[in-house]
């Protein structure tokens, strides 16, 4: 018996439309989610809540001034939100690289103890992150930037440092919280000896901090959130060029700034762990992977080994929340699986290079 073929549009015809329709919501979506610039480049939008840590009174004499972070607004004396044990939460989605960074520190300064966690979870249909369980009377993470500030019109993103005593966001830059945490809570940290902003080196963890966000740390997303062909060949090309950087320092250096640990390398753990399982091929940072870089693969290693790090790592949940919430990259939503995982917990081989006793 023959077939009836089906009955469809011309398929030049459907395409085209389907191009049209689809291209013209992807822009729309893509423009929503990552703002760009008129060349079609990611520009992350700056953080909102800068504030500080205060000092307890009595520890205002002893312990040295430290450099001001940048932007943060200083109010080291009668702060508002002085340093106390069990006051501060952080709000964090495991699956954030931003808000990784703070969790690490956290584990690292021995402050699991006196400094709250709470977790969220991406719900793009709910207008982002919501709470895994009601927090502060409230469902999803912007109502809790609303409770902090009536009004509030900008990102609602993670990390925040929350104070549990006046209800408030005290900071949501990660880079300033890892700060606070490493130089604000020392009086209650178990860990209080392990500097990871020694300000002697302050101005080589500067330099990096500042190629490693723009070419890595943003870079992935760069790539991943380029809407031109320019923008994103612009985005990847720095991107392995910085990756190519660092693998040569680190063949013969054991972190970022010499023999000591130190924020910067903090900062770029959290990016390079999520590297090959998600930021290759979602993001299309796809010349090489973390692991065909023998220096940067054992550093990545050695930084995961650390006593707390690991605990603070979750792949399973990274990919599900990247593949399954950036609709606009991955409409499927299919979570890929990874092709040879890198092992985390090989031999990180770095123990010939130099390391402080510090
Ligand atoms: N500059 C911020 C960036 C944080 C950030 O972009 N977090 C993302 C998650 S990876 C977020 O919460 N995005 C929600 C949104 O932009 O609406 C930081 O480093 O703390």
């Amino acid at each position: 018996m023959a077939l009836t073929p089906p009955r469809t549009l011309p398929p030049g015809l459907l395409i085209q439309t389907g191009q049209w329709v689809w291209s013209s919501l992807w822009q729309v979506m893509m423009s929503q989610m990552a703002p760009r610039d008129r060349d079609g480049a990611y520009i992350r939008p700056a953080s909102q809540f800068r504030h500080d840590l205060g000092l307890p009174p009595e520890l205002e004499k002893t312990e040295p001034e430290k450099i001001q972070p940048e932007k943060i607004q200083p109010e080291k004396t009668n702060s508002p939100h002085p340093a106390e044990p069990n006051r501060y939460r952080l709000i964090v989605g495991l699956s954030c690289p931003w808000a990784h960074r703070t969790l690490v520190v956290r584990a690292l300064k021995g402050l699991e103890e006196t400094i709250a966690v709470t977790l969220v979870v991406p719900r793009p249909e709910a207008g982002g992150w919501i709470f895994t369980e009601p927090f502060a009377g409230c469902q999803t993470l912007a109502q809790a930037y609303a409770l902090a500030q009536p009004g509030y019109q900008g990102r609602c993103t993670v990390p925040v440092l929350w104070d549990d005593r006046h209800n408030t966001i005290v900071n949501n830059e990660s880079a300033d919280i890892i700060r606070l945490l490493n130089d604000r809570c020392n009086h209650f940290a178990q860990v209080p000896q392990r500097d990871l902003d020694p300000p002697d080196l302050r101005p080589t963890m500067e330099d990096w901090n500042t190629k490693i966000y723009h070419r890595v740390n943003n870079g992935v997303y760069r790539c991943g959130f380029a809407q031109t062909q320019a923008a994103y060949e612009q985005a990847c090309g720095e991107l392995f060029e910085q990756l190519d950087e660092l693998e040569a320092t680190l063949q013969h250096q054991r972190y970022l700034c010499g023999d000591r640990l130190t924020l910067a390398d903090i900062r770029l753990f959290t990016t390079l762990f999520r590297f090959d399982a998600v930021y290759y091929s979602l993001f299309k940072c796809s010349r090489r992977r973390i692991q065909d870089y023998a220096a940067l693969g054992g550093y990545g290693r050695e930084l995961y080994q650390l006593p707390g790090v690991a605990e603070t790592c979750n792949l399973q949940q990274v990919k599900q929340d990247y593949f399954g919430n950036l609709f606009p990259l991955n409409p499927g939503g299919i979570v890929p699986q990874s092709s040879q995982s890198f092992d985390w917990l090989a031999p990180h081989d770095r123990d010939h290079l130099p390391l402080s006793a510090a």
